[in-house]
């Protein structure tokens, strides 16, 4: 018999009083906070954790939780003007990081287990109506994280999954554009190698990604599947950022790289589709 369970849980890790749901499917597992509606942890057999989470992230207070995987919605990074009207000072990275979102259905079955959590935002400081938003998440042999808007709204949207790994010298994301924007020189870069490795601080934002990327850790060779997705962003803050970074360890920058599944365009006004697969191939 299959090991099946969906689970609400009080705390995670260090983050003793967060309400969580944990998901088990076989040995694979999964737990995802209420707050923000963030994956925290993936686990494919018992002991290897895919996701990184650090030591000092924290909640409450409108702090969004440092590490696994963040939604941004409906901007990513500093809200764009086109966003911002009356141009107020807005949170990076959207507004459903810090809130609690609700469990809105669960689901068992032998091909998988899936919570659907969802939030309805009251007003956008650019649409007075209330906009739904549900993330998806399946557990079965990979990780499935959807998240999905019906409203034809201008939205941008990110999954900002944070991967542990095992040495950041040996780490790579292949294979990607040869193009892209630079936000450390903010510039448009070209690269002679469709690889991404770092050994220094690395925020770059391709355009028109590969469905399929090969992150390798060091340790783990990782599948990641994209869908609905215009970009692809790879982060490592790297030692000065960290060092002043709140609730970055100064050695965190050692310990992960995000890859992450965005949709970044502005140009239509369109619902929202998008889908991050994350899957341990060795
Ligand atoms: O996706 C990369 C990025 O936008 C970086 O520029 C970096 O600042 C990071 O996200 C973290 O943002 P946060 O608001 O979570 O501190």
């Amino acid at each position: 018999m299959l090991n099946t369970a969906i689970n609400l849980q009080t705390g995670f890790g260090h983050l003793t009083d967060l309400p969580c749901i944990t998901l088990q499917f076989g040995e694979a597992s999964a737990v995802v906070s209420l707050y923000g509606a963030q994956v925290l942890s993936y686990q494919p057999v018992p002991g290897k954790e895919v996701l990184w989470l650090s030591p000092l992230a924290q909640w409450h207070n409108q702090v969004p939780i440092r590490g696994g995987v963040p939604v941004c919605w409906p901007w990513f990074g500093p809200v764009d003007a086109r966003l911002n009207p009356q141009q107020q000072s807005l949170p990076n990275h959207g507004v459903v990081r810090t809130q609690l979102w609700q469990l809105a259905g669960q689901n068992i079955s032998t091909n998988g287990v899936s919570v659907t959590l969802a939030i309805k935002v009251a007003t956008l400081p650019y649409h007075p109506d209330e906009t739904t938003l549900q993330l998806q998440l399946t557990l079965s042999d990979s990780l499935t994280i959807s998240l999905e808007c019906n409203s034809g709204i201008a939205q941008q949207a990110a999954l900002h999954s944070y991967f542990s790994v095992a040495n950041i010298g040996q780490t790579q994301v292949q294979p990607l554009p040869l193009q892209y924007q630079d936000k450390v020189t903010a510039s448009n870069q070209n690269s002679n190698t469709p690889v991404a490795t770092v050994n220094a601080e690395v925020d770059r934002i391709y355009a028109k990604p590969a469905a399929k990327l090969q992150l390798d850790t060091g340790t783990q060779q990782l599948e990641l599947g994209q869908s609905g997705q215009d970009a692809t962003i790879v982060w490592n803050p790297w030692q000065d950022k960290s060092h002043s970074t709140k609730d970055l360890a100064d050695e965190s920058y050692l310990e992960f790289i995000c890859v992450e599944t965005a949709r970044l365009q502005l140009r239509e006004a369109a619902p929202l589709q998008l889908t991050q697969q994350i899957k341990l191939t060795q």
